[in-house]
């Protein structure tokens, strides 16, 4: 019998024996879905952020991932001055207050370090710790970290992605990664993979990806995912980004039945519920 995977970060722990909810908590004035509703006049609105976060837990996320840097397809990059203040104080005023694992969702060296001394949980990188400093950073934090592979940065990544084979591509750049973390002394059980849906990929490319869960998940690093909104539902169904949550939900379970064991979303409530179909089938035997 193999034993569930368990993260481990900064005191806490959370067994991934089941599929578990990351609630998004946007700290910019440009998120592609939220729209600022966390930022007011250049910082984060600490009350709003505070109360978003416990309704979040309340509905059933087991990490919050706190990001001050918008990475949606086009986003312009935010001086790294600018990304501290945002998150910071959001992860002091969220630490050891709210039942949940903090993510910090940052490329940054300066961010993660920060982020780490405020009582951080996770390290979530879009950039998979490329960064110049990143991975020093990462390794002395002692923190677990989720990689995740993009191909281009955001402001140009959706202008023609293309690959060999994106299973292979995406595999293999995981693969170094993690060869690239080991190395730098962090722990293989603290080390989250993560396809990156809608990062430099066309439609047809974040299908083969979810269909090729099941491969990734052999690499053995619990798999993070995010489809939540994503530009691909309006690519497939011609939907707004407010009428989104039925295909988010669609997204959260195939990717589940596929064996991602972190899911990365907006709608905590009805994902929360949606998974705990797929946990309760999978407990009776059913899958
Ligand atoms: C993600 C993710 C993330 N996504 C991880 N972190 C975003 N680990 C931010 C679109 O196509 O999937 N995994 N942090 C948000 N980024 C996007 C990308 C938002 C694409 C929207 C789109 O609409």
């Amino acid at each position: 019998m193999t034993t569930a995977p368990v993260l481990r970060g900064g005191g806490r722990s959370l067994s991934l024996a089941r599929p578990r909810v990351m609630g998004v908590l946007n700290i910019t004035p440009d998120s592609f879905s939220d729209g600022g509703q966390l930022y007011r006049a250049g910082a984060a609105d600490l009350d709003a952020v505070l109360y978003r976060a416990e309704a979040m837990v309340a509905a059933g996320a087991s990490l919050l991932d706190i990001g001050g840097e918008s990475t949606r397809p086009g986003a312009e990059p935010v001086p790294e001055g600018e990304e501290l203040a945002r998150v910071v104080p959001v992860v002091e005023a969220l630490a050891g207050r709210v039942d949940a694992m903090l993510s910090i969702d940052s490329s940054s060296p300066a961010v993660i370090r920060a982020a780490a001394a405020a009582g951080a949980h996770l390290i979530n990188d879009v950039r998979a710790l490329r960064r110049p400093g990143a991975l020093e950073a990462a390794a002395a934090s002692g923190l677990p970290v989720c990689l995740m592979h993009m191909q281009g940065s955001p402001d140009t990544m959706q202008a023609g992605p293309r690959y060999g084979d994106v299973v292979a591509d995406v595999e293999a750049f995981l693969r170094e990664r993690v060869a690239v973390c080991r190395a730098a002394g962090i722990d293989a059980g603290s080390i989250l993979l993560d396809p990156g849906f809608g990062f430099g990929k066309t439609v047809a490319h974040n299908l083969s990806l979810l269909a090729a869960l099941p491969r990734l998940a052999a690499l053995g690093h619990p798999l993070l995912v995010g489809l939540s909104r994503k530009s691909l539902i309006a690519k497939l169904l011609g939907r707004s980004i407010d009428e989104r949550m039925p295909a988010s939900l669609a997204l959260a379970v195939l990717s589940a039945e596929r064996g991602a064991r972190i899911i990365r979303a907006h709608d905590v409530v009805e994902t929360t519920d949606a998974l705990a179909m797929v946990a309760a089938l999978a407990e009776a035997g059913g899958a």
